[in-house]
């Protein structure tokens, strides 16, 4: 058997492509010097899979923004606006002075952000081979062979909603096949992550389509089809009875497929890329053993772009918990060792998988030898002594009262004026707020200098929203480096990591948590930072919060317990949080949901469960607030979409929503809420300050639409990645347009 992996991060163990990236783009380098960094990006990826006795090199996995952006460029789908931009790939991925971006969405159900392909009537498709040739040929010049790794035409086609295009881009894809077969290239890898989803009998038949083609040709390199992030389903025997040689199945997310395979390799997945956990050699080797194939080939289950790179960059994590981590490297550690197990000789599979890591050279250690854990060695084992926690009663702990008699007590104890003017809740982060964190994470900076510079903060935050005549105002989270890290610093169960950087867009990062154990809150978290903003002022303050289903999105997470009751615990400290904020007299809670549509099941039979428990989570996390406590809730646009009845769910008094961008669809569908609703009028993602004229008129229609005294006014999402300058100036038209309106409705 050999061993490979489906792809490997990009953005460097270091973060040195984000600072290439960035100095780039604000101009303090050139692009020279930014492919100079990817290339030593990538020979040092080869050299480590090599070095790590990895045999199938990919190649084709780096990108300077996105996998799919490039496959865009590769087929010569630019749309005419960026032809003659000084940079075309880069205004495509963020716009420029005049154009704007792609639009941006998740991949699949992670956390990763793609360019989502933008395909009209006007669309040419035309191969440029450019960047799979040259990083096929680069390696070759370090002495590495590689299989480029390129995104299907069917899974390319389905995120750009145009697979009535297949033939054209067939064309580009056979072109591609014989670019390659003539540079001496082996293998390519095509991903069909989409093929894991429901299909249409008219999409698997474009799948037979696609690779009964590209299969039939002459001179070609070995197909090797990849699908992950869960089982193929119906459009596995549809993929085997074409010619492509290899197929990849994702064995981590789902069972070894009964299918005879006989004829064909089958790249086996077994250990995980979207999780942070050692893997169990006996699960793994059970599962190579029980493919039925010609040859089988050891594997991720998808790319390890979705994980930190190595395990030993973070020596200060607990022994306990860190013995049971593999990020990129230690994973491909375990791809190797359990390719030179003999899994495939007979009698194997009768040797009823008693298999440890001891067997298994290669590994961190043996199942047994990592201290305190029981189990068979998959990273979610519960440590010993510490029983997992039993769920307290029904799924919501009692509910609130109906909506019309929160109102009244909110309308009384609030005293708003119509059409009251907000925030999402984080305020720009300054440079010295981060460089003061780090200062306090290096020693130079003591806890308590930190904490006067953070209330310090929210005080200049607080007096620029007096100012503008906001009238609930936020303390804009100075305290908070992300939404998800923060709360995990504080909550008992997670461990954060110092280099555990995972990109989530660009050359933006993410440090996704670990929750290892049973989470708990041993202590208030936020109402200090609230109580000190709303010390400072007369208007109301709103408490600012992360929902249970958000900050287990973006966590890594145990897998020895339903994911349901992992959130529920979450939910619990949640709660508990919303208490504190009363008691400390807060009497608006904003408790954010961002990530609720990104843990949507792929397939729609599981939907309807997840949905539940996620809104019934939420509701335990929110329903301790009394009456005349207001909850709002945050959504972005492209998440709410599909979920718009979970939304409802929610039960918040008042939901603000991305809304500037797409115009008053989203619109007609919120209004049916019933409840407070205040659809963003201003797009936050462009630097541009919008007039008070045109917020005036976006907010013209939203009353139109439902009752006034329902409406609120607010910006599309939260103001860290902008301005101190641009905030002040698109705040004070705002609230402009607001007070217009106001004396208007007076009238
Ligand atoms: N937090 C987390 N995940 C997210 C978001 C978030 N996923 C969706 C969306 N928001 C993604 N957006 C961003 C926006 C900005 C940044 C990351 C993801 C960002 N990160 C800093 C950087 O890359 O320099 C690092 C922040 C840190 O210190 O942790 O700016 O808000 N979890
Ligand atoms: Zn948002």
């Amino acid at each position: 058997p050999t061993s490979t992996v489906l792809g490997y991060p990009r953005i460097g163990p270091d973060r040195e492509l984000k600072r290439a990236l960035e100095a780039y783009w604000d101009g303090r380098s050139t692009r020279a010097e930014l492919e100079r960094v990817g290339a030593e990006l990538r020979a040092r990826t080869w050299r480590r899979l090599a070095e790590l006795g990895l045999e199938g090199l990919p190649s084709n996995t780096f990108s300077v923004y996105d996998q799919v952006l490039d496959t865009s460029v590769l087929l010569g789908a630019v749309p005419s606006r960026y032809r003659d931009a000084a940079d075309p790939y880069f205004a495509m991925a963020r716009g420029t002075e005049g154009r704007a971006p792609l639009r941006m969405t998740k991949w699949f159900d992670t956390n990763y952000h793609y360019l989502v392909p933008e395909i009209g009537p006007e669309t040419e498709f035309r191969l440029d081979a450019g960047k799979p040739l040259g990083e096929v040929r680069e390696a070759r010049a370090l002495g590495y062979e590689t299989r480029p790794v390129v995104l299907g035409p069917v899974t390319y086609l389905l995120l750009g909603s145009a697979l009535d295009r297949l033939d054209e881009v067939l064309g580009c894809y056979a072109e591609l096949l014989s670019a390659l077969a003539a540079e001496g290239v082996a293998w390519v890898q095509l991903d069909e992550p989409a093929l894991v989803g429901d299909r249409t009998a008219s999409e698997l038949a474009a799948v037979r389509t696609a690779y009964e083609r590209l299969g039939s040709m002459g001179a070609r390199p070995g197909l090797f089809v990849a699908s992950y992030f869960g089982s193929l389903g119906e459009a596995l025997p549809v993929l085997a009875g074409t010619p492509v040689e290899a197929i990849g199945l994702d064995l981590v997310r789902g069972p070894v497929p009964e299918t005879d395979l006989t004829g064909k390799t089958v790249v086996a997945g077994v250990v995980s890329g979207r999780d942070v956990w050692r893997t169990s050699p006996g699960r793994a080797l059970a599962a190579l053993a029980a493919v039925r194939a010609s040859r089988v080939v050891v594997s991720t289950s998808c790319s390890l772009q979705h994980v930190p790179y190595s395990v030993a960059a973070e020596p200060e994590l607990e022994p306990g918990v860190r013995a049971r981590l593999a990020f990129a490297e230690e994973k491909v550690a375990e791809v190797v060792a359990l390719a030179g197990a003999d899994f495939l000789s007979p009698g194997f599979e009768n040797a009823g998988y008693e298999v440890t890591g001891s067997e298994v050279a290669g590994f961190g250690g043996t199942d047994s030898e990592v201290a305190g854990f029981e189990g068979d060695g998959f990273g979610g084992d519960v440590p010993v002594g510490r029983p997992s926690v039993a769920l307290p009663g029904p799924v919501v702990a009692g509910e609130r009262s109906p909506y019309a008699v929160r109102a009244a007590a909110q309308a009384e104890h609030l005293s708003l004026p119509p059409l009251p003017v907000t925030t999402i809740g984080s305020f720009p982060q300054t440079g010295e707020l981060r460089a003061a964190r780090a200062a306090v994470a290096s020693g130079t900076l003591s806890q308590a200098g930190y904490e006067h510079r953070v209330e310090a903060e929210i005080e200049r935050v607080i007096r620029l929203q007096e100012r503008l005549g906001l009238d609930v105002l936020v303390h804009g989270e100075p305290e908070r480096n992300d939404m998800v890290q923060y709360f995990a610093e504080h909550l008992d169960g997670f461990a954060v990591t110092r280099l555990g950087w995972v990109q989530s867009y660009g050359s933006r990062c993410t440090r996704p948590p670990i929750l290892y154990g049973d989470v708990s809150r041993p202590s208030p978290i936020t109402a200090r930072w609230a109580a000190h903003a709303q010390s400072l002022t007369d208007k109301p303050v709103k408490g600012m919060l992360t929902g249970p289903v958000t900050i287990v999105a973006w966590s890594f997470v145990r897998d020895d317990l339903p994911l349901r009751d992992v959130v529920l615990q979450v939910a619990d400290a949640v709660r508990q949080e919303v208490r504190d904020l009363e008691a400390a007299g807060v009497s608006i809670i904003q408790v954010d949901e961002p990530a609720l549509r990104e843990l949507l099941p792929l397939r729609r039979a599981a939907q309807a469960d997840y949905l539940e428990w996620a809104v019934a989570a939420y509701r335990r996390a929110t329903s301790g607030a009394g009456d005349r406590t207001q909850i709002h809730t945050h959504l972005c646009y492209s998440d709410a979409d599909q979920i718009l009845d979970a939304i409802d769910g929610l039960d918040a008094d008042v939901t603000t929503i991305e809304s500037a961008r797409s115009g008053a669809r989203i619109l007609g569908a919120v209004s049916a809420f019933g409840r407070g609703l205040g659809p963003g009028v201003y797009d936050i993602h462009s630097p541009r300050v919008p007039s008070a004229e045109e917020v005036e008129s976006l907010v013209r229609r939203t009353v139109a639409a439902l009752p006034v005294e329902r409406v609120w006014v607010n910006p599309d999402c939260g103001l860290k990645t902008r301005t101190y300058e641009q905030v002040e100036a698109s705040l004070a038209n705002v609230v402009t347009a607001a007070r217009r309106l106001r004396d208007e409705l007076g009238a």
